[in-house]
Parts: C-alpha cells; structure tokens; sequence
C-alpha cells in the first residue's frame, strides 16, 4: 500500500469509527453541498462511520440465508453435480488487461462475462476479433465517468436476470499530460471520478447482487497498481501517490472552488491516476473489513504486471509510449504481455483452491489485499 496515504486513510477511516478527531460526511460536510448533491447520498458510505445509516437508506445489503439456485447443483445424468457457468461482470473489456481476461475465462467454458464498457460497438468488435464465442459474453453499456449510467447499468443488469458471481473492476483512465483537470459527468476529476468513485459506486450497488449469488466463491476484485504502492521503487517514481487529509475530495474535488486533487494540491493528472488506485486498495480492505465475515464475499485487489503496450498510455507522449515497453522488459523486468496479465487476473477470478490462492496472494501477482 502506499505507506503514507494509506495510513493517513486507513487512519481516517478508523478514527472516524473510534469518534476520534477524523473526517465524515456528516460532520465535516466532507463532499460539499454540490458534490453531495450530485452523489445522492450514494457515497455517504465513503465516511465510513455513516455505516448504518447508509446502509438502512441507500443500499440496504441483504444478508440472506444461503439461497438455492438450481443451476448450481444440477444432477447430471450420471448423478454428479455440475456447477452452472458462473457470470463474472468485467469493466472496461473492450481492450488491454479487461479483454484479455475476458477471453481467457470464456475460453474456460465455465464462465459467462459480462462486458461493461462505455464503447458498445468497440466492445462487440473487441470481442469478436479476439476470437470469444457469442454464447460466452454479453455487451452492456457502461460509462463510469457518470454515476447515472452506473446506476443504470446496474438496472440493466438486473432485468437481464443473470446472477452474479464475480465483479472485476478493471476499467481505468490515465492523463499523465493533462495541464488542466477535466470532468466527470457530475463534475469530479476524471481519473478519481473514473477509477475510483465510479467504481466505488458500482461495488456498493453490485454487493447486494453479489451477495445473493448461490456461487462457490463470490468474489469483488478492483485492479490497484504498484505505482500507488509508496513502499516499492516503482511507487517511489515522482508524482507520488498521497491522499494527504482528503479535503479536495472533501471539497468535491472539482478543481473550480477546490482543488481537483484528492489532498488539495495543484492539478497532477499522473498523480491523479496513483491516487485512484491507492483509493481501490483501500476500497478493499475496508469492503473485506465492514462485509467479508457477514456476505463470505471475497474482497482483492490485484497488481497486474506492468503491461507497457495497452492503451492506458494513449495519452502519454509518443517518445514514452517507444521507450516504455524496452525499458520494463529488459530493465525492471515488470513486463507482462496483455495475454499472461489476463491469464493472472482470469486466475484470481477462479481459482477455488485455497492453497493455490494464497500462493497468488503472496508471490506471483503480488495481490495487495
Ligand atoms: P486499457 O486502456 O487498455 O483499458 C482500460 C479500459 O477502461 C478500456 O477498455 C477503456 O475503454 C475503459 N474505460 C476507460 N474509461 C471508461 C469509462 N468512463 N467507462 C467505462 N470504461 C472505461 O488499459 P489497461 O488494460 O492497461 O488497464 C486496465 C487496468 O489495469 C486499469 O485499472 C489499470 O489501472 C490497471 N493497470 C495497468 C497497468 C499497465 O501496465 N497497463 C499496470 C497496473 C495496473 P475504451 O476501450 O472505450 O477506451
Ligand atoms: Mg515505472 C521495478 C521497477 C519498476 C516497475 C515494476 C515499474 C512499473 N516502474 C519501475 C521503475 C521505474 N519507473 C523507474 C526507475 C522509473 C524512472 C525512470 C520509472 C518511470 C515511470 C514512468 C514515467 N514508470 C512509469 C511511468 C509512467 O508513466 C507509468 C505510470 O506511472 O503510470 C501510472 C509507469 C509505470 N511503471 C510501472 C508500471 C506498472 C507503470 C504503469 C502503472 C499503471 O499502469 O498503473
């Protein structure tokens, strides 16, 4: 984890609990008027001693007693039980490490994904060109840098009637060269808006779902990065990622009458984007903290691999997008090609052997949570 925004977060989240000096929506005005506004309450939940209240007004999470779904069990012929296909939601599948990991559980058989991506035609061609048979995946419109589609999505989702089993919460944008922050369709900075509080939105909904799921294992994965994580040499690479006291998301993070960074400081797209994701590991482990024990949902976050050739560079400059893929495969030996990082992630989606899963966790995709 990021050693110094981490602990000030985790701190912050903690110590809001224990009453001691720390800031919460309800107290501090943490989102501001507009932004609260705009969120509907929704992240009320980010101050995370609203706890309760959140839960009884917004999202209310349903413990059920173990549902029984036919498909799960299903007698076979010869009398064995045979497990129906699991349905795994995957965002931004139309390219890089979300198509990759698409492909490489529908190549399984054994699952059906859900593309959630905000280009439906990019998706449908994605999808075909790599070769994912039609009866594997379905296209649905999401758009993460608006929380009406995800809501939307979500209905969607619903009345589609699939279950859900799996939530991977891939997609992300990356503005390393932007002078001036731009939006969201409720106004916050794009990289945060996109990477984390959409997502944050859609994990809140999709729990509910998720909880319901009669799977072997349901699981919430959200891809983190070691460039948020302070206490590695690629973390240490300046802008570094910082959360510092949180009062520009406090102030709503909309950099017109507060800063657009989540610590309050001046504009940094590339600090912007490690700040994301050092917010989606703590998503984590506090999800794990506040619902593992009562839903058995697992909670992880995972670092790829650096996949240097992916389309998350597409706004850094051309000498950089040369030089970047040599420098991780022969230098830092970080490089992972999109098909090996989808296989990684695709195991973090299925693996049910608790051994293995723990050898992951430690050693081979340096999972964080
Ligand atoms: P890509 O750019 O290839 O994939 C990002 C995906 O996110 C695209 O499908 C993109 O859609 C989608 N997306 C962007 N904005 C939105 C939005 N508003 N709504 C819905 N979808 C959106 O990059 P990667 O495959 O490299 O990135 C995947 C994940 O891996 C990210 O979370 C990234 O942070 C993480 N990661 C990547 C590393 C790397 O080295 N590449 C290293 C560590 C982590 P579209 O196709 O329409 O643009
Ligand atoms: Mg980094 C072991 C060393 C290591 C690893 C694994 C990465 C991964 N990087 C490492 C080291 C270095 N990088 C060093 C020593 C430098 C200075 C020359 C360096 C620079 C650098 C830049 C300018 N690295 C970068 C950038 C980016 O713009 C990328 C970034 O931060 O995107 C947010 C990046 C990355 N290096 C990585 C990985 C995985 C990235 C992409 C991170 C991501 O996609 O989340």
């Amino acid at each position: 984890m990021a050693v110094q925004a981490a602990s000030l977060v985790s701190g912050y989240f903690s110590v809001a609990k224990e009453g001691k000096p720390g800031m919460s929506l309800r107290n501090t005005t943490m989102f501001g008027l507009s932004l609260e506004d705009a969120l509907k309450a929704d992240f009320s939940s980010l101050s995370f001693s609203c706890k309760r209240e959140f839960q009884k007004k917004v999202c209310p999470l349903r413990v059920q007693s173990v549902a029984t779904t036919p498909g799960v069990t299903k007698a076979s012929p010869e009398g064995k039980k045979t497990l129906r296909k699991g349905s795994v939601i995957i965002t931004g599948a139309s390219s890089g490490l979300g198509l990759a990991t698409a492909k490489a559980l529908a190549e399984t058989g054994k699952w059906h994904v859900i593309m959630a991506c905000r280009d439906f035609l990019k998706a449908e061609r994605a999808a075909k060109s790599s070769g994912i048979s039609k009866e594997n995946y379905t296209v649905m419109h999401l758009d993460l840098a608006s929380l009406d589609s995800v809501r939307q999505f979500v209905d969607n989702f619903r009345q589609s009637g699939r279950p859900l089993d799996v939530l991977v919460c891939n997609a992300a944008v990356y503005l390393p060269t932007a002078s001036e922050p731009t939006h969201t369709a409720d106004g916050f900075e794009l990289s945060v808006g996109t990477n984390h509080l959409g997502h944050f939105l859609l994990s809140r909904l999709l729990l509910e779902d998720l909880n319901k799921s009669d799977y072997p294992s349901k699981r919430l994965i959200i891809v983190g990065s070691i460039t948020g994580n302070t206490n590695t040499l690629a973390g240490n690479v300046p802008p570094k990622a910082n959360l510092g006291d949180l009062r520009g998301l406090a102030g709503g993070l909309n950099g017109l009458n507060t800063s657009a960074m989540i610590d309050g400081g001046s504009f940094d797209g590339a600090k912007a984007y490690k700040d994301s994701k050092v917010c989606n590991m703590l998503t984590m482990q506090e999800f794990h903290r506040r619902y593992h024990e009562e839903t058995g949902i697992t909670f992880a976050s995972l670092y790829p691999g650096c996949i240097a050739t992916t389309g998350l560079f597409r706004e850094h400059i051309p000498l950089f997008r040369l030089l970047f893929p040599p420098f991780q495969k022969f230098i830092t030996k970080g490089f992972v090609s999109e098909d090996e990082s989808g296989k990684r992630l695709a195991q973090v989606v299925e693996i049910t052997n608790k051994r293995l899963w723990r050898w992951l966790y430690t050693k081979k995709v340096g999972m964080s949570v």
